[in-house]
């Protein structure tokens, strides 16, 4: 099955936009596991447990693992083995290089580690990204306008009249000749986002920004979603996963990721009446 005919069934059978970033990081971890052997799985196993009902898709990004080095790693591999079928699994590895090492990091990610999906930068250009495209029943989720400040600094360039990040929008319809290419564009800036969705009608868009970085959620709905409400992965990390620091963390994260869908919901049948 294509990736966008997975991820629209998934979107579809749970009624759901909802993105879970599994941003864990050891240093906010509840006292209750500090004596775990693995105390970053414990966490997100029981994160896991709580949510994977409510949510289409975990983001999780590699920097909270990679920091802690081997040990992180385990801890990459045991957490995505551990998460069900039914949940797109996103690796945010934000990779890009030429297109003999992309190659290594496609199988890296998607062989090796069985992540659904990665999140690229596409800054060395097209090569670097075939490798990833040439599997048709995984996912691309290429930066195009992300959400912070820096973002000014290249992205917001004028090129021939146009911004960098509507060339690169552009760039991805092109490329997206198997269906499993998908943009990346930040909560933070949803008037850019119509844009950007007029441009790539037919290509998921994962949105971080909103919670801790205060993204317009009624906004992004309205722009970042297609004209069936769908076609949007909605990604909030920190403002899920550490909606409290005690004994009851997962409970507590459980119901900010259901008062997130649910908002999200509202939203999108407030854009379809
Ligand atoms: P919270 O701000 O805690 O919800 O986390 C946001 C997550 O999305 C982090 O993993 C970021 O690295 C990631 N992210 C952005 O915040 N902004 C972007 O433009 C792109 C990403 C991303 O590619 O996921």
């Amino acid at each position: 099955m294509k990736f966008v005919e997975r991820l629209i069934e998934i979107i579809r059978k749970k009624n759901s936009l909802l993105c879970i970033g599994l941003d864990t990081d050891i240093e906010n971890i509840p006292e209750k596991l500090s004596g775990e052997k693995d105390p970053v799985f414990s966490f997100n196993k029981d994160i896991i447990d709580k949510t994977h009902d409510l949510a289409a898709a975990y983001k999780i990004n590699t920097a909270f693992y990679e920091v802690n080095g081997v040990k992180g790693w385990t801890s990459l591999t045991k957490t995505i083995d551990y998460i069900p079928d039914d949940v797109i699994i996103i690796a945010d590895a934000k990779r890009g290089d030429i297109g003999n090492t992309a190659k290594r990091y496609a199988r890296a990610f998607f062989t090796e580690l069985k992540a659904d999906a990665v999140t690229l930068n596409p800054y060395l250009g097209s090569d670097s990204l075939e490798p990833f495209i040439e599997y048709d029943d995984k996912g691309l989720f290429i930066l195009c306008l992300t959400s912070n400040k820096g973002a000014q600094d290249f992205q917001k360039l004028k090129i021939d009249g146009k911004y960098l990040y509507q060339v690169v929008a552009e760039k991805v319809v092109e490329l997206n000749k198997n269906g499993n290419c998908g943009l990346v564009v930040g909560a933070t800036f949803p008037e850019e986002m119509k844009g950007i969705r007029e441009i790539a009608h037919n290509l998921p868009i994962l949105i971080p920004g909103i919670g801790a970085q205060g993204g317009d959620l009624e906004k992004t709905i309205y722009f970042g979603t297609d004209s069936k409400g769908e076609l949007a992965l909605i990604n909030s990390s920190r403002g899920i996963i550490y909606s409290s620091k005690g004994d009851d963390f997962a409970q507590a994260a459980r119901n900010a990721a259901e008062e997130l869908k649910n908002q999200i919901n509202i939203f999108r049948r407030k854009k379809n009446l």
